[in-house]
């Protein structure tokens, strides 16, 4: 089995949290082509979607998309649960990190593809093909940005996790989305004091530098 991530990528970061998290050891291979913001041809061959993270296991099953590794090892591995204990806190996980990945870490990226020179052509992660930025898009991208934390903030009153009351993948999915907003410059407005309580709590945890 092998996790093929990206160093400095906010995506592959969330499997790597979450299996810090369940105190899991999996083998990584970092697939970034050193100085240059592109994955390497190789792996690029390997999966059609030309993004990471990627779980390879060892019959050669190509398993992408964050959450769906999660899920996998999830099922391998319940505990400590990080996508919910009961029916209701499974649908309020599966709610906040989806809303997380959505509002947050898509928003980023439009900002951040659109606005970034090193990026140019490659608006749109796993693109084949060459997709041109979209000036127009780094504006709406810093909206969706602003309208996330609005949001997040008004939600997190009063509370110490994403969803319902234990750590999750909720938790998981909004730290990576304000991580990579913050290499952006779009870091948590001051005046959101409950995402900044919850953001300097989420980052103290060991699983936060993996
Ligand atoms: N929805 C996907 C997003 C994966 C994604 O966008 N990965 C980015 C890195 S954060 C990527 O592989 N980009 C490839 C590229 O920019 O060429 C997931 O949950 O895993």
């Amino acid at each position: 089995m092998k996790l093929y991530s990206w160093e400095f990528a906010p995506n592959p970061r969330r499997v790597r949290i979450y299996l810090a998290e369940k105190g899991l050891t999996v083998p990584v291979e970092d697939v970034g082509v050193p100085g240059k913001p592109i994955l390497n041809p190789d792996f690029l061959k390997k999966f059609p979607h030309r993004r990471v993270p990627l779980l390879e296991l060892d019959d050669g099953t190509c398993i992408g998309e964050a959450m769906a590794i999660c899920r996998y090892f999830e099922a391998l591995h319940p505990e400590p649960p990080l996508l919910g204990r009961t029916p209701k806190e499974a649908a309020l996980v599966d709610m906040w990190e989806r809303l997380a990945e959505w509002e947050g870490m898509h928003a980023v990226s439009e900002y951040f593809r659109n606005a970034k020179r090193s990026f140019a052509g490659r608006a749109l992660a796993g693109a084949a093909a060459p997709i041109e930025q979209i000036p127009a898009l780094t504006e709406r991208g810093r909206h969706r940005v602003a309208s996330f934390y609005e949001k997040f903030e008004f939600h997190m009153k009063g509370r110490e996790f994403v969803a319902g009351d234990a750590f999750s993948v909720a938790d998981i999915t909004t730290l990576c989305a304000v991580d990579f907003a913050e290499t952006c410059g779009l870091g948590i407005p001051a005046g959101c004091t409950e995402m900044i309580r919850w953001h300097a709590a989420i980052s103290a945890r060991p699983s936060a530098g993996a």
